[in-house]
């Protein structure tokens, strides 16, 4: 069975029913099924076919949802890049993914005029579960990104798990926020709202001074959030979190650790209990606190449906459909993270008596802010190719609304001030990569091996 199949229970069962808000329009799921295959049409005539890769550069949009169906049509593999990229990494992402077609904003005017031209049947198409549906770029422990090579089958686990223990249905409302380019958007919220026949509506991005608007006008009962997100929800005043939390049925955090007091501020304003789940672009989701019973805050919950998970040696490793196959194009990295079909997920856990997981943080030293992920290695690696850095690391220092945030330590083999160094990062890497301090060192901390010792960087 692949996605197109599943989604089915929507698209064509669903048809007028409505199905999306965006920009103060409304489509129906029929709508949805004819815009995509109109889109599917354009990419056909634009030579793309079964296993090609189609890459978008594209903030959220009523587009990236026809190409994204389309490709899934087609059987064509769909490479989303983060709107927060720079040239320097989309060009990485570009050469690793070798796209048929790439297209950005300023491409969709001519797309759409060319694809409402089109008859719109569904392209006849013969895509296995098993066959590649996307791949999603995460930051690699080697300083550039790697592609993980989802499968239909492993989208297709993932939501039917997140709608049966989540109870999501055809009479929920879901604002959806949060970036189509990651798992937590596309995996988690575009394939519960297509399997389940909900009413969604899509934001173009989380606008802190928006989203109280949004809630009281939309009238949500399902919302997915990363823990800034959360922290920005705080701000909220009371009369209108208490209306909110009136007609919300479930609030959903992930994509890093939410805290306690986070969590319990919450819920004494909003009168709910944030349901805490863990997961990763490489597994979609893993580990969920319960819809019914105990949500325990700090903890990351039980083990979803049909993932086997194993805490060796302190690290969690995971086994299940949601499983990805491997790295594109990375046989080494892919033999590195599985080990007789488990895969290592480089997270530290505890489980409880009674079963539930909580994280302890992570083997590497990847940093999370605002919900992206950041290796330090590939800020690093930039920072070294400046001629006056002689050497440089890169550390998570705590902060209260992104969780972590990114400061540089650097040695100098010439003078250059922080603001240029500041600058130069600025337009070769994401912002929310930037670090946030460049403190200059006569040396970095190493131990006997030579290796830098990121925990005494702090004190430095
Ligand atoms: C943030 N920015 C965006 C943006 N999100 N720009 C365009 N589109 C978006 N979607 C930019 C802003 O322009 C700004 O840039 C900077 O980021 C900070 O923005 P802000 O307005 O101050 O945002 P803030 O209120 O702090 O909220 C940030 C945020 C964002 C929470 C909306 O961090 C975010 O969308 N996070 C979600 C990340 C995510 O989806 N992760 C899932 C990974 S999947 P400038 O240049 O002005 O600084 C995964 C697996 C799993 O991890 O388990 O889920």
């Amino acid at each position: 069975m692949n996605l197109t199949q599943l989604f089915d229970l929507s698209l064509t069962l669903r048809k007028s029913r409505p199905a999306l808000e965006f920009e103060g329009h409304t489509y129906t799921f029929g709508d949805i099924e004819h815009r995509s295959n109109q889109t599917a049409e354009c990419l056909m005539r634009r030579g793309l076919k079964a296993g090609d890769r189609l890459c978008v550069y594209l903030p959220n949009c009523l587009e990236m949802i026809d190409l994204y169906l389309a490709a899934v049509k087609l059987g064509v593999i769909f490479v989303p890049i983060n709107i927060l990229y720079r040239d320097r990494e989309i060009r990485h992402i570009l050469h690793d993914a070798e796209p048929a077609v790439f297209l950005r904003e300023e491409d969709l005017p001519g797309l759409r005029a060319e694809a409402s031209t089109m008859p719109g049947g569904r392209p006849a198409v013969t895509v296995d579960g098993g066959a590649p549906a996307g791949i999603i770029y995460t930051s690699g422990t080697t300083g550039t990104s790697k592609g993980a090579v989802l499968s239909h089958d492993n989208f297709a686990a993932n939501a039917i798990n997140l709608l049966t223990c989540w109870q999501i249905s055809s009479v929920d409302r879901f604002l959806l926020a949060l970036p189509l380019f990651h798992v937590h958007g596309l995996g988690n919220g575009l394939h519960c709202w297509l399997m389940s026949g909900c009413r969604m509506r899509l934001l173009r991005r989380f606008e802190h001074a928006k989203a109280a608007g949004e809630f009281l006008d939309f009238r949500p009962t399902l919302f997915f959030g990363v823990p800034t997100i959360y922290v920005r929800l705080l701000d909220i005043p009371e009369a209108e979190a208490r209306e909110i939390g009136g007609f919300m049925r479930l609030f959903v955090s992930g994509s890093a650790p939410l805290p306690a007091q986070v969590f319990a501020e919450f819920e004494a304003k909003f009168g709910h209990r944030i349901l805490e789940r863990y997961g990763m672009s490489e597994t979609l989701m893993n580990i969920s606190n319960p819809y019914v019973g105990e949500r325990r805050p700090g903890t990351v919950g039980l083990p979803l449906p049909g993932v086997s998970v194993e805490i060796r040696g302190g690290e969690l490793w995971l086994k299940g459909p949601n499983v990805f196959s491997g790295y594109w194009r990375r046989e080494e990295a892919t033999r590195e993270a599985f080990e007789g079909g488990w895969f290592r997920t480089g997270d530290v856990a505890e489980v409880s008596e009674d079963g539930y997981y909580t994280l302890r943080g992570r083997k590497s030293d990847l940093i999370i802010s605002g919900g992206f992920n950041i290796y330090p290695r590939e800020i690093e690696e930039f920072l070294l190719e400046q001629e006056e850095v002689a050497e440089a690391a890169v550390a998570g220092v705590p902060d209260p609304v992104r969780g972590e945030v990114p400061v540089a330590y650097v040695v100098l083999r010439r003078p250059v001030a922080a603001d240029v160094l500041a600058e130069r990062c600025g337009a070769a890497l994401a912002s929310f990569k930037l670090p946030r301090r460049f403190v200059f060192l006569d040396k970095l901390p190493r131990n006997a091996m030579g290796k830098v010792q990121k925990r005494l960087l702090g004190e430095s």
